[in-house]
């Protein structure tokens, strides 16, 4: 890999990598080769005859003949030199072989549109700023983990194909399955709740999602990967924020600790590693507090609206410096009916959306576990208890109290580098338009 070679002492190495601008001068040739740790500088002094004129020789010949985005595997001597403004090493050519030829005329440039890039997405993702997105990603995904098994969580992996919707039916992907329809899944929810049932305590999964959601906005795909955790014998949702804390900072801090030179360098973003706890805020506050900030989210809608949730955002970062903070208490009108509500207050739920530099990344609640309120709540609803069969079943042997959260990775990496789009830190985004590459 480029990156190693500056551990090394001057002598001859060999090492591979795309081929990224080329000066082919008349004494001396500079390539400078990319893989997906840096880029080196090689340099090929050209050979002249007795009449000072230049030879065309190898590894000169094929230099000149080199269009960016070949893949070429070099082998020549290494030599640290602090001049050189690339890394300070150089490489002085020996032999070059071409292993892949690029065609010369790139689909894409620096300037081009999202939507173009997408088209050429290996092609876009080979950018240095582009790959650490990704080696991010694990390292965040690694750390939660990480936690989760120190922790004795169990990993699960559930079914994506589902005989009713696991969110509300609107969103809602209908396949075609042998003789009968199935439906992809919005969510692990019954499952994780099921696992509660089935005595496992504590679980997680990071799996994919599918949402039948037309816009078109910044934050929403049609697929996208969902971080779930469900956890028993909680007192309220107060102990599934804390787990949410613990996930974020133990994500955070592995980010910051491996990537935030790096973060700082290509994408100008400092990580920071958010202390605990989180400011929480019931929604009806935060309605309040935006309104005397001069916005006022419109009276019928329950729910936070993007602009509030940049406005209350901006609140927790002047008040507490905070970049998170947990919305609390929403309306039952607008949450699912699995939510648990308040002994005397049918009206909001034990639940929370978090917010990350002013978006909301998740959601989370205790669930309702007495099955007579939770047939109750679904009827409220309008959903007909039969449809739920398999799923109330899980309340009628015996369960546990219960909640967890789902958040979306993709949210959480986007606003962690500030990105404008979940499209730049998903490996193959899907949309309404976009089922390719
Ligand atoms: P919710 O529907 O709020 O809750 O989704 C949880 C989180 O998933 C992400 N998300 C999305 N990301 C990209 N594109 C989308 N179309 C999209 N929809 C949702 C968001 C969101 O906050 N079962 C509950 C969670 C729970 O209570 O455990 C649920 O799915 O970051």
């Amino acid at each position: 890999m480029i990156k190693n070679l500056a551990a090394l002492e001057n002598g001859t190495v060999t090492v591979s990598g795309w081929v990224d601008t080329v000066r082919d001068q008349k004494k001396v040739q500079f390539v400078v080769l990319r893989d997906e740790s840096g880029a080196v500088q090689l340099v090929n002094p050209r050979t002249t005859d007795a009449d000072g004129v230049v030879v065309a020789d190898e590894p000169a010949s094929t230099i000149s003949a080199l269009s960016q985005g070949s893949f070429v595997t070099v082998t020549g001597e290494l030599k640290h030199d602090e001049r050189v403004k690339l890394g300070g090493i150089e490489i002085k050519l020996a032999s070059m072989e071409l292993v892949t030829v690029a065609i010369p005329e790139t689909p894409i440039a620096a300037d081009s549109s999202l939507d173009k890039r997408m088209d050429w997405r290996f092609l876009d993702l080979r950018q240095p700023k582009q790959n650490l997105i990704f080696r991010i990603q694990t390292t965040f995904e690694h750390a939660l983990r990480t936690y989760w098994v120190e922790h004795d969580f169990v990993e699960l992996h559930t079914p994506k194909l589902m005989a009713s919707a696991s969110e509300s039916r609107a969103e809602l992907f209908e396949v075609e399955y042998f003789e009968t329809k199935a439906y992809l899944a919005q969510s692990p929810q019954f499952f994780k709740q099921m696992a509660q049932s089935a005595g496992f305590g504590k679980v997680f999964e990071v799996g994919p999602a599918f949402r039948a959601d037309p816009s078109f906005t910044s934050r929403h795909a049609t697929e996208f990967t969902s971080v779930d955790a469900e956890i028993s014998w909680i007192d309220s949702h107060e102990d599934v924020m804390q787990l949410h804390e613990e996930l974020l900072v133990a994500g955070f801090a592995a980010v910051k600790a491996k990537h935030g030179d790096e973060v700082l360098a290509l994408f100008g973003v400092e990580v920071t590693v958010p202390s605990q706890p989180f400011p929480r805020i019931p929604l009806a506050e935060a309605k309040e507090i935006v309104k005397n900030r001069g916005y006022e989210v419109p009276r019928d809608d329950d729910d936070m609206d993007p602009e509030g949730e940049r406005q209350i955002a901006a609140y927790v970062a002047e008040t507490y410096g905070h970049e998170f903070v947990f919305l609390t208490d929403y309306a039952a009108s607008i949450r699912p009916f699995y939510h648990m509500r308040p002994e005397g207050d049918a009206s909001v739920t034990n639940s929370y959306d978090l917010i990350f530099n002013g978006t909301e990344i998740s959601t989370g609640a205790q669930r309702e576990h007495r099955i007579d309120v939770l047939v109750e709540q679904a009827r409220e609803k309008g959903l007909d208890p039969e449809e739920l069969g398999g799923y109330l079943d899980f309340f009628r042997y015996g369960v546990p109290t219960h909640g967890g959260f789902g958040m979306g990775l993709a949210r959480v990496l986007m606003l962690m580098l500030h990105q404008t789009s979940i499209r730049e830190v998903t490996f193959l985004f899907r949309g309404p338009s976009r089922l390719e590459p």
